[in-house]
């Protein structure tokens, strides 16, 4: 994916198995248009595939992670365009449809697809300036690729539905305050560094042990709690027949580093 040359994204390995993707569309603030995200969806599953890489990074510019899906490219979509093609399907889950984790480092704006964008990853940073919002009301339709679903379970009903129906922006600092994302910073370069160092921690261990956590955790929003902690269980089990639980455990014992096989 490195040596691959994109036109509206940048990817590059910063850190010892860290990949970095910038979103790169300056000219319209990185608007979510049909080639980026065919872009983004290539890096991703080919980055996925690269053994060297056991963590990605997910960011935008300073001034704009996204500023939503393409406006001007979704204008004159009909009905027959948008339901007989499935419209958003393919760009719907991306971060979840590979198995390495993927934690979005968000500065400026990131609104309507743009903020879906950034709760499809597995980990939310933000600096504290970051502004998010779901403002398609404004535009006469509603969020379409999960901002329903995934601001409503992170946040709350209530704080997610007024968002929704108002079209109001919110802060870094509120997303982070709301259980939004996991960490804010200060600025942006702070933002960027944070989600290189803990994609850097998680490039360090098994890359079996980091697939089954992101599998086990986001099991949980599907699933009930009966079901998620079986499945939990089973996936555990299975972690038995693995040589990185032989290591890991014995690496302890002993009092030693784990050089991982999966790695
Ligand atoms: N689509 C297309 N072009 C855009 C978009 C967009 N979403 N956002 C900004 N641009 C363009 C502007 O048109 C402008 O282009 P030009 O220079 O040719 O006029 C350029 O980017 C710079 O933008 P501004 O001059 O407006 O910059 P400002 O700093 O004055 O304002 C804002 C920044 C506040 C972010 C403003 O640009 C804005 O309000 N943008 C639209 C935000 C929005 O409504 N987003 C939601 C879109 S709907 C949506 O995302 C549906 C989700 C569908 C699923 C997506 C799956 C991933």
């Amino acid at each position: 994916a490195v040596s691959k040359s994109y036109e509206h994204i940048k990817v590059s390995t910063p850190r010892t198995g860290v990949a970095l993707i910038e979103l790169h569309r300056p000219k319209a603030l990185n608007a979510l248009f049909t080639p980026l995200i065919l872009e983004l969806n290539s890096a991703l599953h080919t980055l996925d595939k690269d053994p060297s890489v056991g963590a990605i990074v997910l960011t935008g510019s300073h001034k704009a992670f996204a500023a939503g899906a393409d406006i001007k490219e979704m204008a004159t979509k009909e009905f027959a365009d948008a339901y007989g093609n499935d419209f958003i399907e393919s760009w719907s889950d991306l971060p979840n449809t590979i198995k390495k984790p993927v934690i979005s480092a968000v500065n400026g704006h990131a609104l309507g697809g743009g903020c879906e964008l950034a709760m499809m990853c597995d980990i939310l940073y933000c600096s504290e300036k970051a502004n998010f919002g779901q403002p398609e009301i404004k535009l006469g339709v509603i969020p379409g690729a999960g901002g329903s679903q995934r601001l409503t379970k992170a946040i709350g009903k209530s704080r997610a539905m007024e968002l929704i129906l108002t079209g109001k922006n919110f802060s870094g600092r509120d997303a982070y305050d709301w259980g939004l994302a996991a960490r804010v910073f200060e600025t942006p370069e702070q933002c960027v560094d944070g989600a290189l160092d803990t994609a850097e921690t998680i490039a360090s261990y098994s890359r079996i042990a980091v697939k089954a956590c992101k599998e086990v955790v986001n099991k949980s929003q599907d699933l009930g709690i009966r079901e998620g902690v079986e499945f939990e269980r089973r996936v555990f089990h299975g972690l038995f027949g693995s040589e990185d639980q032989k290591i890991g455990m014995k690496a302890f014992a002993e009092k030693k580093k784990a050089e991982w096989k999966h790695r």
